[in-house]
Formats: structure tokens, sequence, C-alpha cells
């Protein structure tokens, strides 16, 4: 009761002064702010596993075998380019230790194989190619070694920094840094005691806007599953203290919705295969998600405020497959199609803020920066006025995230034009998005309240759609 007194005052007073609100901590750095706006991005699996039908190799595969025939990772940025992705993370070492690039620091590499007379780099191509293409380029890199000699000693930790060193130097810039929490044993039976506080001190000083991922961040944690969704209450918080990546991380529960009242801004990551597998797999080809499924993943991701790492694995060839590329692109037809239009743009479709009385047009002006306060339940906040019943049946909010993340609850009422509340729809969280959807309805009014938030509510953004029914959310 007091949270509510204390958000009607601050609502009050801010629309009666005008007045820019403060950010209420914590809040995103720069370039997590920039990392949420990707959206959707790709994740590349390839490596000795390509061509052993292995999700894990255990790190004694003979480096010839990795061999592919037309490798050309120009193919995989236009691809990812043309299906919409703003971005590419690549296994430069997965958990068998084969570096796709000639590391100094190991024997188990691309410079060991046969692949172009051991010459190949795969990550300097791949980030060549994505400099081409204006795509973001990550790098994955899997602090588990089946293959390291070292593995399972103190040095290891040393082997592991001189490999990111060689990275962030040799093939920067990188957009996003990927630790894979798992710790099995290595070559000598052993497990690695990972040295976090070193390895992330590492990033820290060579690439300080790069954004790390692990279970708990430092700058982006795990979403708690392998299967593409995010909480439907998902807060960018979590505490950290106590906690590390894999084994010490928090329950998966807490992963998937964040903490309230966390002391970090750590939002989540929903990595998903486009295949069963990480990795390509002849036999999955007719296993690849279909385009419903993968616009079913975006709702479930970035529709709550997530992103979405979409596995894309190249074939043995060294391509992304036909069966692949041809859902991909149908799948970015159907995000294009059915998002084209917010039936709340038009010119005939009124807005009104009814904590300042007045009308705006600042929830569909396409910018985070412009947003409105929002009233409460008992001033029912945002009124949506359509000339005439439109159907609906997807809604879209924003808060303007870079002020910190604020409500915790919301309802969004359609009306008719009696004023009736034909459907209320019930929410938690919004964040930096949150699309709802729901069986159309036809519709006069929306009204958009939130019943509780931390501080002062506010909405960036708001859309309608009408989409394809046979894509609502289930
Ligand atoms: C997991 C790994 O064990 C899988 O092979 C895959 O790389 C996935 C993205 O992360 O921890």
């Amino acid at each position: 009761m007091k949270q509510l007194l204390g958000v009607l005052l601050m609502v009050n007073f801010f629309s009666a002064f005008g007045q820019q609100v403060p950010a209420f901590n914590p809040i995103p750095s720069g370039p997590q702010l920039a990392w949420h706006d990707m959206e959707y991005y790709w994740f590349v699996h390839f490596g000795p596993n390509t061509f052993t039908d292995k999700e894990w190799g255990h790190g004694d595969e003979p480096e010839d075998i990795f061999n592919p025939s037309q490798l050309d990772c120009r193919q995989w940025a236009r691809t990812a380019k043309a299906a919409g992705a703003k971005g590419i993370i690549i296994t430069a070492k997965h958990h068998d230790g084969f570096c796709l690039w000639p590391s100094k620091f190991s024997t188990h590499t691309v410079r060991e194989s046969k692949w172009k007379n051991g010459k190949g780099d795969v990550v300097k191509e791949l980030s060549l190619a994505c400099k081409e293409y204006g795509l973001k380029f990550g790098v994955y890199l899997s602090p588990w070694d089946r293959n390291h000699p070292k593995y399972g000693t103190p040095e290891y930790n040393q082997v592991f920094v001189n490999m990111m060193t060689e990275i962030f130097t040799n093939y920067g810039p990188i957009w996003e840094f990927w630790w894979d929490g798992a710790n099995g044993e290595g070559p000598n039976g052993k497990k690695q005691e990972y040295d976090w506080a070193l390895f992330r001190s590492t990033v820290k000083k060579l690439s300080p806007n790069t954004v790390v991922f692990s279970d708990v961040g430092p700058q982006i944690r795990w979403v708690g599953n392998e299967n593409g969704f995010a909480g439907t209450t998902n807060w960018n918080l979590l505490n950290i203290k106590g906690f590390t990546a894999g084994a010490g991380s928090p329950v998966t529960d807490t992963l998937n919705r964040g903490n309230m009242y966390g002391e970090n801004w750590i939002p989540a990551e929903c990595d998903v295969s486009i295949r069963p597998g990480w990795f390509y797999h002849k036999e999955e080809d007719e296993k690849v998600k279909t385009p419903e499924a993968l616009f079913n993943l975006f709702l479930k991701s970035v529709g709550r405020g997530s992103t979405l790492l979409l596995n894309v694995p190249p074939d043995r060839r060294g391509l992304i497959n036909a069966h692949d590329s041809a859902a991909l692109m149908r799948f970015r037809k159907l995000r294009e199609n059915n998002f084209r239009y917010n039936l709340l743009a038009k010119p005939t479709v009124t807005i009104k803020n009814n904590s300042t009385g007045k009308y705006t047009t600042k929830l569909t002006d396409g910018k985070q920066t412009t947003y409105e306060v929002l009233g409460t339940a008992s001033n029912p906040s945002i009124s949506i006025q359509l000339k005439v019943a439109t159907a609906i049946n997807t809604i879209s909010l924003r808060e303007p995230i870079q002020l910190g993340q604020r409500i915790a609850t919301f309802r969004v009422l359609l009306q008719d034009a009696t004023g009736a509340t034909i459907k209320e729809i019930a929410g938690t969280t919004v964040g930096r998005k949150r699309i709802l959807s729901f069986p159309s309805v036809m519709v006069n009014t929306i009204q958009i309240i939130a019943d509780n938030a931390k501080a002062t509510p506010l909405i960036s953004e708001v859309a309608a759609y009408n989409i394809n029914e046979g894509l609502i959310e289930q």
C-alpha cells in the first residue's frame, strides 16, 4: 500500500511539473542497452563434431577429421543478414578443445588439420565476413577442454586467458563473448577449478565494451533452459553474490525469471538450436524447426523482454544447409508480414494519458527515449481510442529500460464501443518488450493500467497487431 501511495505521489509530481523521470537503479550499461536492441542473432556450432556426428567430442579426434570441402563464412554471413539476424557468435572452441583458429597455446587446432593445408582460420574468415555484411561478431569459448594436457591443473587457467587474449587481440572487436559453464573431466581425468575472477578481469582489461555471457553474467545471464524461452515474468535483474557460472549458479527457475529486487542488471539470453542438436547432423535435416515454431520462439524470447540466440550449424561442406535457410527466410517473412503495421500508429487513433489528461504521440513514435508516466489502478493510465472497431490479437508494450525496469504487474483492458470490457489481459513484467497474443477480438478502446511498480511506471511504446491466427502463442 505504502509502495502504491509512493507511486501515486511521484506520478502526480512528475506529471504536474512535466519533469524527466530520474533513473531507478540498477540500469543497463551502454553496451547492454545496445545488446537488448539486437533482439535476434545467430549461434554457429561448428568443429570436429560436425564431422563425427557427436555433440560432445572427446578431444582425441584426429585433427584431419576437420576438413570442410567448401567452407565459406561469407555464405553464413550473407544468409544471416538475409534472415534478419543482427550478429553471429561462433564456437571458436567447444568442449573437445579443437580451436577454429591457429592458437599458439594448443596443438589441437585448424593448423594441425588438412583443411587449407593447415593455413586456414575460421575465426578470421567469419570476423571479416561479419564486418563485410554489417553483422556483430561474437565468440564462444568453452573453458571445459577435453584435449588440453594442462586442463585439470592450475596452469590451465592461464592457458585459457592466453587463448582469450589471442581472440580479443587478433579478431576484435568482439561484441559478445560466451563462457559455457560446463565443467567436465579433461584428458587426465580431472576437472578444472575455473578462475572466473581472472577470466572476468582479463576481458574487462582487453575489451571493456564486450558484453560477456555466462550463467551469471557479468553482463548477460543464461535463461535457464536450452529451449529458447524466457519466463513470462522476466526481470533483467539478478543477485550473483555467492554464485558462479556452471554448477554454482542460481537454480534454473531464478535464471528464467530473474530477481525482482536483483542488485545487478544482468538480462537473460535465450539460446536454442534450429535443429535438435547444436551441431549439424544429416539425419536431422528433416527436423529443422518450422518457420511457425521459430516465430513462436520469437514471441517467447524477444516478446518476453529477452533476446533470441538461434543456433544455425553449418554442414560438413562448411555451408549453411538449404533446409535451414529455407525455414529462416520464411521466419523472416512471418515477422515482417505480421508486424508490418502497428494498428495504433494510425492518425485516426488517439492516445491519452489519463494522469496528465493530455493526448500523446510518444507511444507510437518508435523512440525509446520518449515515454509517458503512468497512473495507477484507480486512474486507468493510458486510454487508446480507435475510431472504428478493429480486430486485434496481439499487443506489444515497452518500458524505457534505460531508466530501470519498474512495472511488476499490469493489465490491458480491451473494450467495445459502449466501454464494456470484452477481454482483460493481465501480465507481470514488461521490460524491453512484452508481446501478448490472444484470440482475435473487435476492439474500440484499449486501457493500459500499471497496478504495481517498483518505481514510477513508464511506458515508451505500444503497438497492436492482428497476426495470423495460427501464430498466436499457446
Ligand atoms: C552447452 C554445451 O554443452 C552444448 O554443447 C552447447 O554448446 C550449448 C550452447 O551449451 O552448455
